[in-house]
Parts: C-alpha cells; sequence; structure tokens
C-alpha cells in the first residue's frame, strides 16, 4: 500500500533531509511522527522511524558526554555556500542578515572563533551559510573552504582580494561571489568607481551593507544562482490537485528514481509510472519511466499501482 504522505509530513521529511545539524535531524523526525499518515499500511514507516529516533537520540546523547557540550560538527549541506574573509569584514553581519541567527558581532578583531551556520531560504530551497574564523586565525578551517559548493568572499577593500583568492585557490569546483559590505560607508562616486573595478575584472560580485540591507536581495538571488541545481514539484497520490511547495532539489542530470527516493528510501521500487509536465518533457502529463531525466520546474506525479 502506498503511504500517503500529507503536506506536513513531506515538509517535515524536508527538514530532515535539509538539517545540518544532529539535533535539527532529531526534530525533524520527531515531527514525522507527529505528522505521519496514521493508517495500517504506514506501520513499517512508524516502525521505522521510531527506531532512527532512539538511535540518533543515543548518538546525540553519547557524543554530549564525550565533548562535553552539545555542539557537534558541521555536516555538509546540499547547498553549502561559506563565509571567507578577513577579520572585521562583516561576515558574521552577513550570515545573521542572510539568516537570522544571531552569530557574535564586534568592533574588535577575531571575534568569531569557530565555524557558525546558518540557513538561508530562498525560492523554497534552503541553503546553508556557514561563518569561518577570519583568515590568519588558527582556528581558520580550510577543510570548510576547500569541499564548499559556493565560496563567498567578504571584503571591504579592493586590495584584499588577493589575499582571499589565495586561500580559496584549491577549491576548483566552486563558485566564487565577492562580497563588497560596508557600502553605507561610500558616496555614489565611489561606488561607481568600484562597481567599474569589480566589473573590469570579471568577478560575479555583490555591492551590500548589512547596516542598511541595501544590495542584500541581489546577493540571496546570486547565491541561489550559483548552485547549479533543478527542482522538481511533486503532486502528492491522493492530493493530486495540490502542489507541494517545497520541491525535490537535485543535482543536474538526475532522474526521476532520484527524485522518488529523495521523497521517501525505497519509494522508488513502489513507482510503477509516473506523469511529468515542464521543460523536461513533451507534452503534459507525459508518461515516463523512472530512467526519465528531469529538469528544472518540472512537475512530478507518481502511479504505485
Ligand atoms: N559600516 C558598516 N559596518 C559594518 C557592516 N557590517 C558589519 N559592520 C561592522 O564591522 C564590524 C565587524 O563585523 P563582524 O560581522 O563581526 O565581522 P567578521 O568578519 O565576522 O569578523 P571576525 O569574526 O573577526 O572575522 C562590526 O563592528 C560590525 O558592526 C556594514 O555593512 N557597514
Ligand atoms: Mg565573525
Amino acid at each position: 500500500m502506498p503511504i500517503n504522505a500529507n503536506f506536513e509530513f513531506a515538509n517535515a521529511q524536508e527538514k530532515y533531509y535539509s538539517a545540518s545539524t544532529d539535533e535539527e535531524k532529531l526534530e525533524a523526525l520527531e515531527e514525522m511522527l507527529r505528522t505521519m499518515p496514521s493508517h495500517k499500511g504506514a506501520e513499517n514507516l512508524r516502525k521505522n522511524l521510531r527506531t532512527r529516533y532512539k538511535k540518533l537520540k543515543q548518538e546525540i546523547e553519547k557524543s554530549k558526554k564525550r565533548k562535553g557540550s552539545g555542539k557537534s560538527g558541521i555536516k555538509k549541506g546540499e547547498m553549502q555556500a561559506v563565509l571567507v574573509g578577513l577579520t572585521n569584514s562583516g561576515k558574521s553581519s552577513i550570515l545573521k542578515i542572510l539568516t537570522n541567527t544571531q552569530p557574535k558581532i564586534a568592533s574588535y578583531g577575531f571575534t568569531t572563533t569557530s565555524p557558525e551556520i546558518g540557513i538561508l531560504n530562498y525560492a523554497n530551497c534552503n541553503i546553508q551559510i556557514v561563518d569561518l574564523p577570519p583568515i590568519a586565525s588558527e582556528s581558520f578551517d580550510k577543510g570548510i573552504v576547500n569541499s564548499a559548493d559556493t565560496l563567498l568572499m567578504v571584503i571591504e577593500k579592493i586590495h584584499e582580494i588577493p589575499a582571499v583568492m589565495e586561500q580559496t585557490r584549491q577549491n576548483k569546483k566552486a563558485e566564487k561571489i565577492i562580497i563588497f559590505n560596508k557600502m553605507d560607508l561610500y558616496d555614489e562616486e565611489i561606488k561607481r568607481k568600484i562597481k567599474e573595478t569589480l566589473r573590469s575584472k570579471k568577478y560575479n560580485f555583490s555591492m551590500i551593507s548589512t547596516f542598511t540591507k541595501e544590495g542584500v536581495e541581489d546577493l540571496k538571488e546570486k547565491i541561489f544562482k550559483s548552485f547549479k541545481i533543478i527542482r522538481v514539484y511533486t503532486k502528492h497520490p491522493g492530493k493530486r490537485e495540490k502542489l507541494d511547495n517545497v520541491p525535490v532539489v537535485l543535482q543536474p542530470n538526475s532522474t526521476l528514481q532520484d527524485v522518488a527516493e529523495k521523497i521517501l528510501h525505497g519509494y522508488s521500487k513502489k513507482v510503477k509510472y509516473a506523469k511529468i509536465t515542464g521543460p523536461s518533457c513533451k507534452f503534459p502529463n507525459q508518461k515516463v519511466g523512472l530512467k526519465h531525466i528531469v529538469q528544472d520546474k518540472d512537475i512530478v506525479e507518481f502511479f504505485t499501482e
């Protein structure tokens, strides 16, 4: 029997898969258990979720005892952008304005001493933003820089660019966006000159101020566009008129099988066929199999029998 996932459950599940810490995962599992279908066909799913919940809770408690604190390491999100820059350039202020987290911000140097994370919600996607201690700090984490999907290089002056570039050189696959912060300090003439310089060097850049919020929306859009991702919207069985507004997020060239597995592990085995509407098909409601390659903004309806 197919599991008739409702909207709240799908949302909780999305939270589970995009969670960056074990604590967030646990919270999402709790929500999944609370909102899951109550009919008998879902009994196995309930058992499975309960086991996962118990195990994770035990692991969190064990790791708390080990470390003596509740703070766990950073798990890379599906879309991760990392803030890199010299001390005082405004990295933590940017984390705060993008994600509503409350990192420590101060006018003295070397304020941030360990990586902090926040989630930027944009175009229905959860983007993980990581704020790092400054370059030159002992706790600057090169590993996180090297594995980032997108690097946000925060500067206050043009001449800082080479120093920041040097730290990000090894990560060749990441998209790089230069964030020129503290625009509120400059008049229009100087802003124009800064823009010209950045343009002439062909950088992808945003000029912002965390004080006046100018440029912040432009920055969010640039961050989102830096991920080469595909969003697929699904219609849930039994709720065919209603579209789930949280898309399944995938890498380019993903198939319908990947979409099904993202909704629920093992779900693709139950799918007999799908109907798809959108850029990847020839006509609306085209009947396709699991090997079909999806494109951004496709709408999919799975049929299990
Ligand atoms: N004028 C102006 N000041 C800003 C802006 N954004 C941040 N600041 C100030 O710059 C200083 C440093 O800000 P942080 O966000 O702590 O900088 P950081 O890059 O995280 O610093 P570290 O953690 O030491 O690397 C603080 O005094 C902020 O208030 C801005 O847009 N305009
Ligand atoms: Mg900081």
